[in-house]
């Protein structure tokens, strides 16, 4: 299997995260420069029309794009240690978390990375209003992890999931629009995260 990535890319580390928590090992990585645009040629387009990384390119050639997918993938090849979930209602909170952290977390972090720095300003118009609002937007997840992190050790519940990935992956990014949750007011979710942050998957980068 090869890995299509970017070096400091949040979603590439999201899988890279996935397959240090499997243990897997047998994935080539390779790194595109995303400013340099190696993703936006037609022949990284063919992998994925997106143009977006990561890519899980395997050996008969089929390529997988859009992390969820590839921890579907992953998770049934590999099914332990499980990270989405072993029963039905393991499966549906992980996903529903996942799906949070995905679309008002990484996401938003992302709009306000883009459209503040400008970053990819040569594929895409950046509107700086776009990206401070993006940059509240995504603060106001920072109150529903805290309530969800007092009382449940991992952001799904009692085990450490693909949900805690997104969101470990989302509050690195955030670093880089100055987004960095205080420990008086969001003290669980430091915790967490400071606890996260000692897994050995989390310093591969
Ligand atoms: N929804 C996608 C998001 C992928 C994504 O946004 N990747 C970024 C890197 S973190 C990218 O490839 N950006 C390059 C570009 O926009 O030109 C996923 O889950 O994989």
């Amino acid at each position: 299997m090869k890995l299509y990535s970017a070096h400091k890319a949040p979603n590439p580390r999201r899988v890279l995260m996935f397959l240090a928590e499997k243990g897997i090992t047998d994935v080539e990585v390779v790194n595109l420069d995303l400013s340099a645009g190696d993703n936006l040629h037609e022949d990284f387009r063919r992998k994925n029309p997106m143009a977006k990384v990561p890519v899980l390119e395997l050996d008969d050639g089929t390529c997988i794009s859009e992390c969820g997918a590839i921890y579907r993938y992953l998770e049934e090849r590999v099914p332990e240690p499980a990270l989405l979930g072993r029963t039905i209602m393991e499966k549906t909170l992980i996903e529903m978390w996942e799906r949070r952290a995905e679309l008002s977390f990484m996401l938003t972090v992302g709009h306000c990375f883009q459209h503040t720095t400008g970053f990819f300003k040569d594929r895409m118009t950046p509107i700086a209003a776009w990206g401070e609002e993006s940059g509240l937007l995504a603060r106001q997840f920072l109150p529903l992890l805290e309530e969800q992190l007092t009382g449940h050790d991992f952001v799904a519940g009692s085990e450490f999931s693909a949900a805690d990935i997104t969101v470990f992956c989302a509050l690195e990014f955030a670093k880089l629009v100055g987004m960095r949750p205080d420990a008086e007011e969001f003290p669980a979710l430091v915790a967490w995260y400071q606890g996260i942050k000692q897994r050995p998957s989390a310093a591969i980068f």
